[in-house]
């Protein structure tokens, strides 16, 4: 029988395996980070209350570490109900959910309460659920704090040292502008494969929060870090609307219920670990940089325009949130 189970998840089937009780439903999680990371704790979290409200019956495995794929990959697999869930960061969504590019705008957020404001109010809804006509459905947003650049070989005091550095992006164009205008040289890659990327000089950096700075283990590699802090994107817990569409009521109120839960408890989780990374990172050897923010702000604002020539609304909106 186990074999049976992992020649079926193997060919990626949702409907789950389960010894001795039919009535058990699996839903898969992918995503690609690691299992000490905040995020994933979220999850971790999410799962045990649906275990919990299900009283057992309804099962989320989540398959860490891009086991399942890239983002990418994850988020065509929910398309096609492959897989039952994943957690992207909303840049990786772009390709998928043009109204995600907001997030994208470097320097969008005031502060964290604007941030929350937004994420947590009308319009943080709207885009959670824009996904929805591409089969993505949006549950919740997980706090993936600020990202900023770090590099192998030369300190990032200024955008002018960026100037002839690859730097790994993730597979959005929004990010991919943004180093340009940075005068970096951007290069999509992976999560997942960015470690070897670093190691063997493919790129000379890469940008990210500290947590995930510290669980991937770029560190090792990377030892400067600039705390230019150019980014706020927020991480996307999202269900296949098939698979959605194929729970009863119930299971559909369990899953939003943890889902949001679980946020709730993540942020909490967040600080601590943002903390904690920095600290870990200081002591293996990390110069750690804090530029002045103000350079980096005005060489990304050509994004504001060429983003509001096609799609200013939500942009508008977050706006006056601010006010
Ligand atoms: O979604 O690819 C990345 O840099 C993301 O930060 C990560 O996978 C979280």
């Amino acid at each position: 029988h186990w074999l049976g189970c992992l020649l079926l998840a193997a060919v990626f089937i949702f409907a789950g395996c389960s010894e001795g009780n039919t009535d058990k439903k699996t839903i898969r999680l992918a995503h690609a980070l690691s299992t000490s990371h905040p995020v994933h704790i979220g999850m971790e979290r999410m799962a045990k209350l649906v275990d919990e409200k299900s009283n057992g019956q309804l099962e989320i495995a989540i398959f860490p570490s891009q086991q399942l794929g890239s983002e990418r990959e994850t988020l065509e697999l929910l398309q096609i109900g492959s897989i039952g869930m994943t957690k992207v960061s909303s840049a990786a969504l772009e390709n998928f959910v043009p109204e995600l590019r907001v997030y994208s705008l470097p320097y969008l957020f005031q502060n964290d309460e604007h941030a929350l404001n937004v994420l947590n109010g009308e319009i943080g809804r709207e885009l959670l659920l824009a996904g929805e006509e591409y089969w993505l459905r949006g549950l919740t947003y997980y706090d993936a704090g600020y990202r900023s650049f770090y590099t192998v070989n030369q300190p990032v005091e200024s955008p002018e040292d960026l100037q002839g550095q690859k730097i790994r992006v993730m597979e959005s164009q929004m990010s991919v502008n943004m180093v340009r205008e940075l005068g970096g040289s951007p290069t999509p890659i992976s999560f997942g494969e960015l470690y070897t990327a670093l190691q063997q000089g493919v790129v000379d950096g890469a940008e990210n929060n500290p947590p995930s700075f510290l669980s991937s283990r770029h560190y090792e590699v990377a030892k400067y870090y600039s705390l230019d802090e150019h980014l706020m994107l927020p991480d996307l817990l999202l269900i296949s609307t098939l698979q959605w569409d194929n729970l009863s009521e119930q299971e559909q109120k369990w899953i939003q219920e943890a889902a949001d839960s679980s946020a709730n408890y993540q942020r909490q989780v967040w600080a601590e670990a943002e903390e904690e990374a920095m600290e870990i990172v200081k002591e293996a050897g990390v110069e750690v940089i804090y530029p002045d923010k103000q350079p980096f702000i005005e060489l990304t604002e050509p994004i504001y325009d060429q983003y509001r020539e096609t799609e200013p609304e939500f942009f508008e909106l977050i706006q006056r949130i601010k006010d």
